[in-house]
């Protein structure tokens, strides 16, 4: 049975940055464990990382190892949440029964942005949330993403949400849940894939500068330890076809509802089927859309670390 006093377990190097007040980005780990094809995964985990160090900050790649909760992971540790196939899918709720039985998996948004503030990281970088799914009527799928992050400080640096999605259905659900959404440098939600998922946003912030503003805000406000949504569009030069988008996610959609995928599976199953329709556009999209996001994320860890 492993101790459960000192948990989450920080790496050396992101306890020393946060004594110092240095920027630390926190990572989630089932983007490298179930939200892209192998061996490429790992080389990716190992680029985001690397994109954090070069804007001056600290990498935080979050995951679970035989029982274990981690916060930094060393290079053996990312090795294994990227290669071994029988790694788990963890949310938030997953993380006491992972503990108790001894189980190695990866984080998902949810679980990756409650262990980052229990270990007191503000910034968060990942490709896309959560959220509540199309057919949500029938099934009542909604990602716990949304529901964790309405009660966790947290800044989140997304895409959007993902948009093979209910885009608005989602973005209602996180006007209900009180979580403040800002775009940046748009008008409009991004779409994941695409720059522009149509929706308006209510904010538009310019600067990294400006994100630390409102984190400062939220902190000088008090109540509801709710988080704050950054919603950074992947460049319109790299995003997926629109049409494509539309087309084959709709043939994707109506596969997962044939051939009964549910749960915890719906997502990596429909993220998996679009890389194979599109060719790889949609993981070239992807991969863009998630670079913007921890470079985005280092600058605003950065703004903030200036602050304090
Ligand atoms: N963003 C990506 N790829 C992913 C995910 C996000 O670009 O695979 C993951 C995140 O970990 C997110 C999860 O929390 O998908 C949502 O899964 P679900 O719908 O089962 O909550
Ligand atoms: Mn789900």
């Amino acid at each position: 049975m492993p101790q459960h006093t000192a948990i989450p377990v920080l790496s050396e190097e992101v306890r020393e940055a946060l004594d110092r007040r240095l920027p630390v980005v926190a990572l989630e780990s089932t983007i490298i464990a179930h939200g892209l094809p192998r061996p490429r995964n790992l080389q990716v985990g190992e680029e985001l990382e690397a994109l954090v160090r070069a804007e001056g900050g600290v990498p935080a790649t979050i995951a679970v190892l035989d029982g274990v909760p981690y916060v930094g992971l060393d290079k053996a540790q990312l090795e294994r949440i990227a290669g071994d196939t029988a790694v788990r899918k963890l949310g938030h709720r997953d993380l006491a029964p992972a503990l108790a039985a001894g189980a190695t998996g990866a984080t998902t948004v949810s679980a990756t942005a409650f262990l980052a503030a229990r270990a007191g990281l503000r910034v968060f970088a990942t490709g896309g949330l959560g959220g509540v799914h199309r057919d949500w009527t029938l099934t009542q799928d909604e990602s716990a993403d949304l529901a964790l992050l309405a009660r966790t400080r947290i800044t989140v640096v997304c895409a959007g949400v993902k948009s093979i999605l209910d885009v608005p259905a989602t973005l209602q659900r996180l006007e209900t849940l009180g979580v403040a959404v800002v775009g940046y440098g748009t008008d409009r939600f991004p779409g994941f894939y695409l720059s522009s998922s149509g929706e308006p946003v209510d904010w538009t912030v310019h600067s990294p500068r400006e994100v630390a503003a409102v984190m400062a805000a939220q902190e000088a406000l008090g109540g509801p330890e709710s988080a704050l949504l950054v919603a950074n569009p992947v460049p319109e030069a790299e995003q997926l076809d629109p049409d494509l988008h539309d087309r084959v996610l709709a043939e994707a959609l109506e596969l997962g509802r044939a051939e009964g995928v549910t749960g915890q599976a719906v997502t990596p199953f429909l993220l998996d089927r679009l890389v194979r329709a599109t060719g790889g556009a949609s993981l070239e999209a992807n991969l863009a859309a998630v670079r913007g996001n921890v470079r985005l994320a280092a600058r605003v860890s950065a703004a903030w670390a200036a602050t304090r």
